[in-house]
């Protein structure tokens, strides 16, 4: 949490109101009424529902025992029944933590046990998965399940009939929700965000996307990512009174008539389906008429590509650097060429702090690669329950390390030129190295392993497993990995893409497994074989 003296400063500058985020639809509800909020497929929900279903929701969840300041983990797809949910908990003050629907067991079951959930909302079967099945990892948790409940409670079942009197919600400084760090350790950090904090870089963002009732913003990437969610994402666009378009794919075939039917003016991608929409347009030779801003963010953009956007779909680029512990940068809808081809934007307010650091913490000269610190009136100061990652995390004066290497430029703006964290960015999908490890030496045959990155035209990254075998062991296979993965729970995007039998690591100095040399190795292999 932040110091009094910096919270006293962040309301005096205006940046946090004293709203909550159901305050957020209930201002909406009364100001855009029957206007469309969203849409899912033939179903439009106008703000009026919306705010009437999430309040008659949270009764329902009342009645079932969800109280404020429980967690909630919440996995759900790209449907409407997904922001009844998160309204009816921010109404309750009970905390959803935000699962994705990748996630397995694994996942799912650390999200239950570390916060000690009293639900886990999910849906039935969701690209050939049967959620139900994750009742056996959800522990004390009960299961709520949109859709067919099988033996469980269905999420319909909990709407009331009329909104019986609740007791009152949580206040602003408290905390909204959890989200997902990208991580690089072992076990996934969970993301505390407040009410006030969350609201000032949605309502900020808004503004800088220019978005107005008019607004027509289309959701491919998953809803409760932070990227969807508030740059200026669903959130941005209910504080404006703009609708918001659900799709359950990316694909061009399916997205592309979405945007014509619904006049979609913007949408956010990561950079490989940036490439997809481009080279399926190219094909088509036809750019999108309504869309007026293509957002790219999540993982580096090269420049190669966005140079494409303008040209091939006909609207204007806007990159977009974020994290969901805070800061966000976005390249303005003004700047030039130079600034949006070649930067990583600048960020949201004034009020962000960012130092660009070497090895010691000593801040570098403009135009010098370092380390990104970060401090402001929507950046964390601390992990949920981390304590001990906390003291590494972030600085003694509460500067978050990014883990990103950037270079900063005049005017502010951000060029993202690496990463110093143990982690993969597989196309927006963050891998965080040692978690997969960890997994990988419960195989049978793995004394040691160590997980990092490879370039991929396509994806930016993949992810490559090194692994020293047992002695006496026979060398397991890609194919074997993979399994043994998969059988214990870990989503799919995490499980490794290549594998490589050594005999033993390189180590640094301090005896730590060096990934930067393996990289290195692996570059070396690639440039011997033509393949990595
Ligand atoms: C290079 N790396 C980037 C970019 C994020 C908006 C947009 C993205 C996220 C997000 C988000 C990048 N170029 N344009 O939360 O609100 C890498 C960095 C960063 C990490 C954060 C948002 N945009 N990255 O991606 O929490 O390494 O948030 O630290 O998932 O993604 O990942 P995440």
């Amino acid at each position: 949490m932040w110091p009094d003296d910096f919270a006293e400063r962040y309301r005096k500058l205006g940046h946090w109101t004293g709203q909550t985020l159901f305050d957020l639809l209930s201002t909406a509800a009364e100001r855009f009424g029957d206007r469309d909020a969203v849409i899912d497929g033939d179903a439009r929900v106008s703000y009026r529902s919306l705010h009437e279903r999430a309040s008659r929701l949270a009764a329902g969840l009342h009645d079932f025992g969800v109280r404020r300041g429980d967690r909630v983990v919440v996995q759900l797809p790209n449907t409407a029944a997904y922001f009844d949910v998160i309204f009816a908990l921010f109404r309750l003050g009970a905390l959803p933590v935000f699962a994705l629907p990748a996630h397995r067991g694994a996942e799912i079951g650390y999200f239950c046990s570390h916060t000690d959930a009293v639900a886990l909302i999910t849906t039935d079967v969701y690209d050939g998965f049967d959620h139900r099945t994750l009742a056996s990892v959800a522990g004390a948790a009960k299961l709520i399940v949109a859709g067919d409940p099988g033996s469980h409670t269905a999420l319909s079942s909990l709407y009331t009939s009329s909104v019986s009197s609740l007791p009152p919600g949580p206040g602003p400084s408290d905390l909204a929700f959890l989200q997902l760090s990208g991580g690089s350790t072992g076990l996934p950090k969970l993301i505390p965000r407040t009410h006030d904090d969350y609201l000032y870089s949605v309502r900020a963002s808004a503004e800088i996307c220019e978005l107005t009732p008019d607004s027509s913003y289309l959701v491919v990437l998953p809803v409760a990512h932070n990227f969807p969610m508030s740059s200026p994402g669903v959130l941005g666009v209910f504080h404006a009174g703009g609708k918001v378009v659900l799709s359950t794919t990316p694909d061009p075939a399916r997205v592309f008539p979405l945007i014509e039917r619904e006049r979609v003016t913007i949408a956010a991608l990561v950079p490989p389906l940036a490439l997809v929409w481009l080279d399926a347009a190219a094909n088509l030779g036809a750019g999108l008429p309504s869309l007026e801003v293509l957002q790219v963010g999540g993982a580096k953009l090269l420049d190669s590509v966005a140079a494409r956007v303008e040209p091939v779909l006909g609207c204007k680029l806007q990159q977009v650097f974020g994290m969901a512990e805070g800061l966000v940068n976005y390249t303005r809808l003004d700047d030039g060429d130079d600034i949006v081809l070649h930067t990583q934007g600048r960020p949201i307010s004034p009020d962000d702090e960012v130092l660009v650091v070497d090895d010691e913490d000593v801040p570098v000269p403009d135009g010098t690669v370092g380390h990104l610190l970060t401090r402001g009136p929507y950046t964390i100061r601390g992990y949920w329950r981390a304590d001990e990652h906390n003291r590494t995390a972030f600085t003694d004066d509460g500067f978050y390390r990014t883990g990103d290497l950037v270079r900063r430029l005049d005017g502010g703006y951000l060029v993202v030129e690496g990463r110093a964290k143990d982690q993969i960015n597989r196309g927006g999908e963050k891998i965080a190295a040692e978690e997969v490890e960890d997994h990988l030496l419960t195989h049978p045959a793995v004394h040691d392993a160590a997980v990092v990155s490879v370039p991929d035209t396509y994806l930016g990254e993949r992810s490559c497993a090194f692994v020293v075998v047992k002695d006496g062991m026979t060398a397991p296979r890609l194919r074997d990995i993979r399994e043994h993965l998969r059988d214990r729970g870990l989503a799919t995007f995490k499980i490794p893409d290549r594998l490589r039998v050594v005999d033993g690591f390189p180590v640094t100095g301090v005896g730590k497994t060096s990934r930067r040399e393996l990289r290195a190795l692996l570059r070396e292999l690639a440039a011997s074989k033509g393949t990595a």
